[in-house]
Parts: structure tokens; sequence; C-alpha cells
């Protein structure tokens, strides 16, 4: 299949605690993102970047304190959920940059809005606090349970809009979870593989099983990278790294399986953030992860 990649940018820092990750869409571009796609044989449109509201006319406490920056989260989720759409509808595979992890739920809503997707979410975290939850206030602490419509997020009604099944969403690398957060992700039908489930499995069969509860009865499939999963010696440039992390080989075992899934709808690349960056390895790595996500070869 003849794939068309479409680079969404979305610049923003409000979901996370952490100024510095609103420049990763440039950090990976930077990176080589387009030339590694291209390696992959997909074509590329770069969209440029959605624009997001600048910090300076925003008033720095804005939001609840149990969610903040909600108000332009939602803004910016709702512009990259358009982006997200009407890209799929026009034949082409969107991939979105952030940012923090916030941006999942505009992502999710977007490839959602007309079939039925599945989640693979690879993170050291669980991203499945709500503003009752958080310890942080931090929204990219929340993404999946926002897209599952679990939780109160002040009104902001993007419940359960992406209507994901919880049947059809897995998460892969946890080894960071908070106490109600472990105990939210529990009670839900969310299957999550611990790096633990790696250590005793392998990759390949964990990452095999994440893709077959994501593929089950869906249409397609939208994969959400958190550079985060990966160890800290490989991707350093992340605002809450966590060692034990996935290795440089695993990673991209993992993205191999995804392509030869055949089913990415959307894919997205978070949490990158090259002030934390050494030599901008972290974001060079996220570019080598997605071209092997859509299909790169050796031979
Ligand atoms: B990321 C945390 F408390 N769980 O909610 C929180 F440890 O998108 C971290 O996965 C969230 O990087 C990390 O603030 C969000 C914390
Ligand atoms: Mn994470
Ligand atoms: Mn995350
Ligand atoms: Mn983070």
């Amino acid at each position: 299949m003849d794939r068309n990649v479409r680079i969404l940018g979305a610049p923003t820092d409000y979901g996370a605690n952490r100024r510095g990750v609103d420049m990763g869409p440039s950090a990976i571009r930077y990176g080589g993102l387009t030339s590694q796609l291209e390696s992959a044989g997909v074509s590329v449109t770069d969209a440029g970047d959605l624009t997001v509201p600048h910090h300076a006319t925003r008033d720095a406490d804005a939001g609840a304190e149990n969610a903040k920056h909600i108000q332009e989260v939602e803004e910016v989720c709702t512009a990259l959920a358009d982006a997200v759409s009407t890209s799929i509808s026009d034949g082409e595979t969107p991939l979105a940059l952030g940012g923090d992890h916030s941006i999942a739920i505009g992502s999710m809503v977007g490839s959602a809005r007309d079939a039925d997707i599945g989640v693979v979410w690879f993170d050291a975290h669980g991203d499945f606090n709500t503003p009752e939850t958080s310890p942080s206030g931090n929204v990219h602490g929340m993404p999946l349970a926002a897209a599952l419509g679990i939780g109160d997020f002040a009104g902001v009604e993007w419940a359960n809009a992406a209507g994901l099944k919880e049947e059809n969403v897995a998460i892969v690398g946890l080894r960071d979870v908070d106490r109600n957060e472990a105990a939210a992700i529990r009670d839900t039908d969310v299957t999550a593989y611990t790096m633990s489930d790696i250590d005793e499995r392998g990759i390949t069969e964990v990452t095999q099983d994440a893709l077959d509860v994501a593929t089950s009865g869906t249409d397609g499939i939208h994969v959400s990278l958190d550079l985060d999963w990966l160890d800290p010696r490989e991707a350093p440039g992340v605002g809450t790294p966590v060692r034990g992390g996935a290795t440089y080989r695993e990673a991209h075992a993992a993205m191999e399986l995804v392509a030869k899934s055949d089913a990415l709808r959307s894919l997205e690349l978070v949490e990158v953030n090259p002030i934390l960056d050494q030599h901008n390895e972290t974001a060079t790595l996220a570019t080598e992860l997605a071209a092997s996500a859509f299909g790169k070869r050796i031979l």
C-alpha cells in the first residue's frame, strides 16, 4: 500500500509542568523526520504546526489546580482532532508530534471520528489519572482516562468523544503508576503490560498481544509513543524519565510489529523535550522509531 503521511506538529506544554516539551516538533523535524519516513517508503507532507496559545497571553495559573490549563489543553486537542480526522478522510496517515502527552486526547478523538479504533499506548506511565486522582494536576498524566470518558474534567466535554472501547486499549511498558491510578486501570477492561511482562515474555509476544487487543473488531489502530517508554539511557530528553525502560532494540522490534500489523491509522510521538536532551538524540530516535512503525526495511 502506498502510504501518505501527514506531519501535524502540536507544540504545546500545557499538559506538563516542565517547559521545553513544546519545542518537541522542531527537534523531531531537525532530527531528520522527513528523510527517515521517506526511507520507509512513504510519501510525506508536513502540514506545519497547529497554533498553540502562547504562555505570555495566558494566566500562568489557569485551569483548576487538579487539571492545570484544561482550557488550553482542550483548545489544542480540538484543533488536533479536526486535523487528524481531515487527514484520514483525505486518505492519509496522520503523524502527530508533541508536545506533551495531553495531545493524545485530540489524536484519539480525531482518529476515531468515523471509525472504531483500538489504541496501543507505549509508556512508562499509565496516563490514567483523573483530576480526582492526579498527584500533579498535569493533564499529560490523564489522557487515557479522558479519552475513555473516565473522570470529571472541569466540564470539558470530551468524555468518551473518541468512542473508544476499553477492550481495545492496551498499555505497554508500565513501570511508574500512581496508587489510585493503578486501581483505576484494574477497574477497567483496558489491558496493561508492565516491564515485568516484557522481561518474562519478551517484547515480541507482549507487543503482539497488545496489537491483537487493539485490532480485534476495530477498523484500525492509533499508536501513541511516549518517548519515556524507552530507558532514559536511550531517551534522556523527556520530562518524566524512569529507569528500567525499553531498550533501543526492543523499541524498534515493537514498532516493526506495528508496521507488520498493517492496521496503523494514526501515530503520535510525544514528550520529547529538547532542553533536557543530549545532542537531540531522543528526537532523532523518535524519527527512527516512526520509520520502523511505517515499515522501514533493511533488506
Ligand atoms: B506522561 C504522574 F504523578 N503519574 O500524573 C502524573 F508521576 O505523559 C506522571 O506519561 C505522569 O509522561 C506522566 O503527574 C505523564 C506522576
Ligand atoms: Mn510517560
Ligand atoms: Mn505519557
Ligand atoms: Mn512526561
